[in-house]
């Protein structure tokens, strides 16, 4: 099977799970897993911040940020086709109690002037306070679209400006530097908080770093306890996690040239219609205008043939590159494509 619904889907390769027999661990409630610890420290690093801390899941590490930040009753900006509007299960009104403002974005790219417009007027109690913005880099539904570090910084000065805080969903933050060659830090510096997945390009099985001031930290990791989410001997899981930090960043310049190769194939076969106009990094969407074929026959018609992509709503498709994806499945990716569309 070539499996490119996702990035979540990559299994450890040998030498992750040798890492992660290997590795010491403790119970991480107390603070005594030294693999967790050493990881929770690297991540810190890597993105400039005071500290950061190991959580289960994406979703749990923008949640939780979501409910260190905000009051019952808060508004939160976010972009209309992002992760915590649209794929987060309804949590951020469920568990932190705050109201979403969606924008609607360029490719999921908000602009500075957008968000100042959006912020609500402190002086009229009609109006739900603005608490906190979050910007999705690189933006999953945008098409893997990168968020230029300019616009980061411009958002930055307006939230200080009105003392809001700032979020990024880095999910995909490695993604972003590594297209960009640079360092995480010009996005993090920006930002109050930043969450990164170690489980989707980074190919780790579990896990999500949330990383701030030590404040912050020490907030969330309280909000994590409450969620569920305080775990035991994690060593084994940030074993991987530090792995991957060592070994798999570089690599993810080889996914997106995947994509890039398989959006320019997809682009030639009459019938399909390339969504993401400009493939940034592993994430790309297209559709199917053709006669009598509809998103979900090219969907099955693909799967029996070993090929796994993914049907969204709206009869878009998604594909995904990613450490188990090799060049040659992607040529065999694109003859499949020709041989049922022809
Ligand atoms: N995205 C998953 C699905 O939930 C859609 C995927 O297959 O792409 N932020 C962003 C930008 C994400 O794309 C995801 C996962 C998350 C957060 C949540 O991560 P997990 O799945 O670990 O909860």
């Amino acid at each position: 099977m070539v499996d490119l619904r996702s990035d979540t889907v990559t299994k450890p390769t040998p030498g992750m799970l040798e890492a992660m027999f290997c590795a010491k661990v403790g119970d991480d409630v107390y603070g005594e897993d030294p693999t967790a610890n050493r990881l929770e420290e690297k991540v810190a690093k890597l993105l400039g911040k005071e500290a950061s801390v190991f959580v289960p899941s994406g979703t749990m590490a923008n949640q939780l940020c979501l409910r260190a930040h905000t009051k019952p009753g808060d508004e939160v900006i976010v972009e209309r086709a992002s992760h915590i509007f649209n794929d987060e299960s309804g949590a951020a009104a469920a568990l932190s109690g705050v109201q979403l403002h969606p924008l609607r974005g360029e490719r999921g790219i908000l602009y500075p002037e957008q968000v100042g417009r959006a912020i609500r007027n402190r002086g009229d109690y009609h109006l739900p306070p603005t608490r906190l913005i979050c910007l999705e880099n690189t933006h999953n539904r945008g098409g893997g679209a990168i968020y230029p570090p300019k616009a980061v910084r411009e958002i930055s000065q307006i939230a200080r400006k009105y003392h809001l805080f700032l979020h990024m969903d880095g999910a995909r933050l490695l993604n972003a530097t590594i297209a960009l060659r640079i360092d995480p830090i010009e996005y993090s510096q920006y930002v109050d908080s930043v969450i990164l997945c170690l489980s989707k390009g980074l190919g780790a099985p579990v896990g999500s770093m949330v990383a701030g001031t030590k404040e912050l930290i020490e907030r969330v990791r309280r909000f994590r306890k409450m969620y569920g989410g305080g775990m035991r001997q994690i060593g084994f899981l940030a074993a991987a996690g530090i792995y991957a930090l060592d070994h798999h960043v570089e690599r993810l310049a080889e996914d997106h040239k995947k994509a890039a190769r398989l959006a320019e194939a997809l682009n030639e076969i009459p019938g399909i219609q390339i969504e993401t106009q400009k493939i940034e990094t592993n994430i790309l969407y297209f559709r199917v205008k053709k006669e009598r074929w509809t998103a979900y026959r090219v969907v099955e018609g693909l799967k029996k043939r070993g090929i796994l992509v993914l049907l969204m709503e709206d009869s878009l498709i998604r594909a995904v590159t990613h450490l188990d994806v090799s060049k040659e499945d992607i040529e065999n990716t694109i003859s499949v494509f020709q041989e049922i569309l022809s």
